[in-house]
């Protein structure tokens, strides 16, 4: 008889995230958990059924570009298909973007929009894009304070009105590069009432956008990220012509193949000055700080959906006699992904809790400066994360796991963007040093490291809540040390001293998540994840090979030759 396996199933999202009901129930006043749960539950069934669809149906038709009208007039268009659109739609209905700035949930507000987000996100063919820009705009608007562009652009970047609703992208990337912003080439130069701006951005997500925030260097501004300033546009006129924008090519990417990434031309685009005229790269910081958070959720919703999928799995494909949920090997693998993903969410959402306090202005000065130095770490270590579990995932399926008709390959090619965009691991953790040099900044993280660790009551929770705090003080020490006197091991030691501080802190979130769990009698399974949690190592940046290891691997042996290899 011919054999088939079993394809995996995905239920209702919500109902079957027992680590977000819990979560929600532990962080949530009671009638907010309730007046949300509808509306998650609703989204949790979407992801399961009509966005999955959606996904797979944008998945075979990818975005063109159409530069010309057939009669040859230069129209740049892209065009998407209907598939996206409808996502589009689905999404400003379900008031993606517009939930914390409804603020019905009031301090919670943030906390209810990223879980819907979560929930949609792995089901949403990567429209989390130009959502998590558009909330990024909508913020770095009003944080300026700029009455007219706010009440041109922020009703409908936050609209549940599909036909008015907006997105934004955000330019910053150039061929320069896309860390070093300060090397930004565009210019923008005033010609009577108007600036207008000349220049090339290399990567723009996102670009069917209907208004973009870009950086430009005002003419005769020095050079550096001070030098430039931050500018409005909107890509197209009342009649739909383009606003001095070239669109020379959509990016041939990895993944994220149904977001039209796009290189173009500013070549004379009328622009308004968001803030003043210099200090650019400091002006578009509110609208990071918003996009990391949106890319630490998206990628928590990545490796939970990896989960889901690799769980169904085991339990139906039967090997060596036995279901896979049934061998050993496989139930240690499952479960490190498993605890691995509920530490990332804890991080996360964590982060998400303090930003929808310090907008509602409820943050304490340790809550606003914790935050601050929780974004770039949220970010780095979901990232990594996520990408090694997405391919854990895929490996999970063995051969199906690397078909693309299975649907599982483009888990790992879009996670892979995630340490990426938004900031590179290594540029994330250069950005943890600049906001933990302020002592305070790392003395609120601590603290509260620290009072989450000491909910420990649970005996099996306790050697993991003391772990959690020996790591973070290690961690700590180095950083105090090793800033005062040394400026180059500080920047090599940057990545794995902010990994460590932030899977440290994410332990005494799980130790905190753990004990409450256990006193509401929902039993020990978070326990366990505690647990298995202080068995992962992380190494401290003291336990590294030194920087001059690093400079004497990398030196050319004695005698080599010096001839440039190139590309293939
Ligand atoms: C799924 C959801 C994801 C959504 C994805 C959307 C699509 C993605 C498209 C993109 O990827 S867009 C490109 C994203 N690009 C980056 O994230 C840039 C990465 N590079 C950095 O973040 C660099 O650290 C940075 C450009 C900020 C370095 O530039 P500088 O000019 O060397 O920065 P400098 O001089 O240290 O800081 C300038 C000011 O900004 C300082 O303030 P002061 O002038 O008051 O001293 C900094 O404190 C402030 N600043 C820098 N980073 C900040 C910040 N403030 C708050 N938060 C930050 N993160």
């Amino acid at each position: 008889m011919s054999f088939f396996q079993k394809a995996p199933q995905l239920g209702n999202q919500f109902d079957q995230d027992a680590l977000l009901r819990e979560y929600l129930e532990r962080v949530l006043p009671r009638e907010v958990f309730r007046a949300c749960t509808d509306e998650l539950r609703s989204m949790g069934a979407l992801a399961a059924g009509l966005l999955l669809e959606l996904t797979r149906l944008a998945r075979k038709e990818e975005p063109q570009l159409v530069e010309f009208d057939p009669w040859g007039r230069r129209i740049d268009e892209i065009r998407t298909p209907e598939a996206w659109r409808t996502l589009a739609r689905i999404a400003s209905e379900q008031g993606l973007v517009g939930i914390p700035y409804e603020g019905r949930q009031g301090v919670y507000s943030r906390i209810h929009q990223f879980a819907m987000v979560y929930l949609f996100a792995p089901s949403s063919a990567v429209y989390t894009c130009p959502l998590a820009m558009s909330d990024g705009a909508v913020r770095t608007l009003q944080s300026h304070g700029n009455a007219a562009l706010i009440d041109r652009a922020v009703p409908r970047l936050i609209s549940r009105n599909p036909a008015q609703a907006w997105t934004s992208g955000q330019w910053m990337t150039e061929r320069t590069g896309g860390s070093d912003v300060g090397l930004t080439q565009t210019e923008a130069r005033q010609e009577g009432a108007d600036w207008r701006l000349f220049g090339t951005k290399w990567f723009t997500s996102a670009t069917t956008a209907e208004m973009s925030l870009t950086l430009a260097r005002p003419r005769g501004n020095p050079a550096g990220g001070k030098g430039l300033a931050l500018f409005y546009l909107e890509l197209r006129d009342a009649d739909g012509a383009i606003n001095g924008i070239r669109i020379h090519r959509l990016k041939d990417k990895l993944g994220t193949r149904m977001l039209p990434t796009a290189e173009l031309e500013l070549a004379g685009a009328r622009a308004t000055p968001v803030a003043g005229l210099s200090d650019g790269v400091k002006a578009i910081a509110p609208m990071l700080q918003i996009t990391r958070t949106w890319n630490a959720i998206c990628s928590v919703a990545s490796m939970r959906r990896g989960c889901a999928l690799v769980k169904d799995y085991a339990a139906r494909r039967v090997a060596f006699g036995a279901p896979l949920s049934e061998k050993p090997l496989h139930v240690q693998t499952l479960a490190d992904l498993q605890a691995r993903y509920e530490a990332a969410f804890l991080l996360a959402f964590r982060a998400v809790e303090l930003l929808g306090r310090e907008e509602t202005g409820e943050a304490s000065e340790s809550e606003r400066l914790m935050l601050r130095a929780l974004q770039p770490i949220a970010k780095l270590l979901t990232a990594k994360e996520a990408v090694a579990a997405a391919s854990e995932a895929l490996e999970a399926f063995g051969g199906a796991g690397y078909i693309e008709d299975t649907g599982l390959p483009v888990l790992l090619r879009d996670a892979q963007v995630l340490p990426i965009w938004e900031g590179t691991t290594n540029v994330l953790a250069l950005d943890s040093l600049r906001a933990l040099a302020n002592p305070q900044s790392l003395a609120a993280l601590l603290a509260d490291l620290e009072s989450c660790a000491s909910a420990a009551k649970h005996p099996r929770l306790i050697p993991v809540a003391k772990t959690a705090v020996d790591i973070a003080q290690r961690a700590a020490s180095w950083f105090q040390a090793t800033a005062a006197s040394n400026p180059g091991a500080l920047e090599a030691g940057a990545r794995a001293f902010a990994m460590a501080l932030g899977h440290a802190y994410a332990m005494s979130l799980a130790v905190r998540h753990g004990q409450w769990c256990v006193e509401r009698g929902a039993g020990t399974r978070n326990v366990a994840v505690a647990e298995r949690l202080s068995k992962i190592n992380f190494p401290l940046p003291d336990q590294l090979a030194s920087l001059e290891n690093a400079r004497a691997v990398l030196s050319p042996p004695p005698n080599s030759a010096t001839s440039t290899p190139s590309m293939p």
